[in-house]
């Protein structure tokens, strides 16, 4: 039997992944390999079906090769080797006659869940059997869906002439202020996990111009909601010789092409998980945080300028305005030390949020550019600007003027699945309980 080509391609154990045998094949030997979800026995007869990541084949055990079922628990892992044949299944259009089928792996039951999510098993059991959550295919949809999210993000930025960096994820001082750092101890010296990548990739404007980065970061999140995370994935850009309107043109075309990219690649995924991944249309709706407040009061929710957006009122929000739009033009005082100024109101802020509905996706705004005035920021914000010196002498190495946002992957993602609990949408999430595994 020939070995599996493709291409370079040549692999030991199967000659076929099962999405590629057809009808057509009917008469052909094939080897293949999966797991098995299903088995039933009809008189001599011996119904298999078996799935690999890209599909389901229904496998017919007759007597002669029944020797070789003898212990076959569920989600063993097997390689069949057989011929494609014609079958009056209505689920299958063939399936294969088994000459041999040898076990490789053998599933030790009872499996902490049912991987094919019959039988319903609740997140936290789910997440401690992650692997073999994997196998319902309505958890596998959801990561297939966030390769192409990402790869359309690497495609859109690349095509707009961004370079991929990666930046430290121990780092000496904050990089977003004081509160929410996990701390470590490197060799005798503090340390911190990074909470964003904002400092280097605002210094790499200075020799690459336009960068991005997608990372985990950290932050110490008590707060148990659908939401946070205490690691999570960030997709991260600066840009030189932008302004903040620039880069929110920038967040909106990636945001419309990741919906085009997965409605049109991820058509089997949208099935199982039941969803209809629909392009919103752009430019995004923009609001002011001042007429933010303004719809506020028609809802008697009175606040004062310079108040936050709590999650309440932001709830409020997202149901008049649906869907992706935009808060810009923040209070500085809301924003980070590495905020620009409105030039014509400076108690306002060149920033923006972009939200879907209640939720935050990405934050961003056009970045200060001259190092005394972070310095005085930072004084403001209770940080010691000696600890940010590192940062501060780049500004006097020809710092471009620079604007950038960072977005929210795995909130992007629970929008685009139409799922509500964050961690669904991560492989293995770290909150404020857990950590392993
Ligand atoms: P910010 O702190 O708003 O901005 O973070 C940017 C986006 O990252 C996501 N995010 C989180 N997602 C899950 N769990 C968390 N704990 C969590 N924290 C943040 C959100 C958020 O909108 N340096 C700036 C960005 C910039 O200006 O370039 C920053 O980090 O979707």
């Amino acid at each position: 039997m020939s070995l599996k080509k493709r291409g370079s391609d040549s692999l030991q154990f199967k000659t076929h992944d099962i999405e590629e045998l057809t009808p057509a094949m009917v008469g052909k030997e094939i080897a293949c390999c999966g797991w098995i979800e299903d088995m039933r026995k009809l008189g001599k007869m011996t119904f298999l079906t078996v799935r690999d990541v890209t599909g389901i084949a229904q496998v017919i055990v007759k007597e002669e090769a029944q020797k070789y079922l003898e212990e076959l628990p569920r989600q063993s892992v097997i390689r069949i080797k057989g011929k494609v044949q014609e079958t009056k299944a209505k689920d299958f259009s063939f399936e294969i006659n088994a000459q041999s089928i040898e076990l490789l792996a053998k599933a030790v039951h009872p499996l902490p869940i049912d991987p094919i999510g019959r039988l319903e098993s609740n997140i936290d059991n789910r997440l401690n059997a992650r692997a073999l959550d994997l196998r319902n295919q309505k958890t596998a949809a959801i990561f297939k869906i966030r390769h192409h999210v990402l790869a359309s993000i690497r495609k859109t930025l690349g095509e707009k002439k961004f370079i991929e960096i990666t930046t430290p994820k121990i780092i000496g001082s904050a990089s977003e202020g004081g509160a929410n750092l996990f701390s470590l101890e490197y060799f005798g010296k503090q340390a911190y996990l990074a909470q964003s990548p904002q400092l280097y990739k605002e210094q790499m404007t200075i020799g690459l111009e336009r960068v991005f980065e997608i990372s985990t970061f950290y932050r110490a999140e008590k707060s148990h909601t659908v939401r946070h995370l205490s690691e999570f994935t960030s997709v991260d850009i600066e840009a030189a010789f932008m302004d903040y309107t620039d880069v929110m043109n920038v967040l909106e075309s990636l945001i419309v092409n990741v919906y085009n990219d997965t409605a049109n690649n991820c058509k089997k995924e949208q099935e199982e998980l039941e969803i209809e991944i629909k392009p919103p249309s752009a430019p995004f709706e923009r609001i002011t945080y001042a007429q933010a407040l303004e719809l506020l009061k028609k809802h008697d929710i009175k606040l004062n300028f310079g108040d936050d957006l709590q999650d309440a009122h932001l709830r409020v929000l997202g149901k008049e305005l649906a869907g992706f739009y935009f808060i810009v033009d923040w209070p500085l005082k809301l924003k980070p030390f590495y905020i620009h100024e409105k030039d014509d109101e400076p108690d306002l802020s060149k920033s923006f949020d972009l939200q879907f509905g209640y939720l935050e996706l990405s934050s961003g705004g056009t970045r200060l550019h001259s190092p005394e005035k972070i310095k005085s920021r930072l004084k403001e914000q209770g940080l010691d600007p000696s600890k940010f010196a590192d940062h501060l002498r780049a500004f006097e190495w020809g710092m471009p003027p620079h604007a950038g946002w960072g977005l929210g992957l795995d909130r992007l993602m629970s929008v685009i699945t139409k799922i509500d609990n964050i961690r669904e949408v991560v492989l293995y999430p770290r909150d404020s309980e857990r950590l392993s595994p």
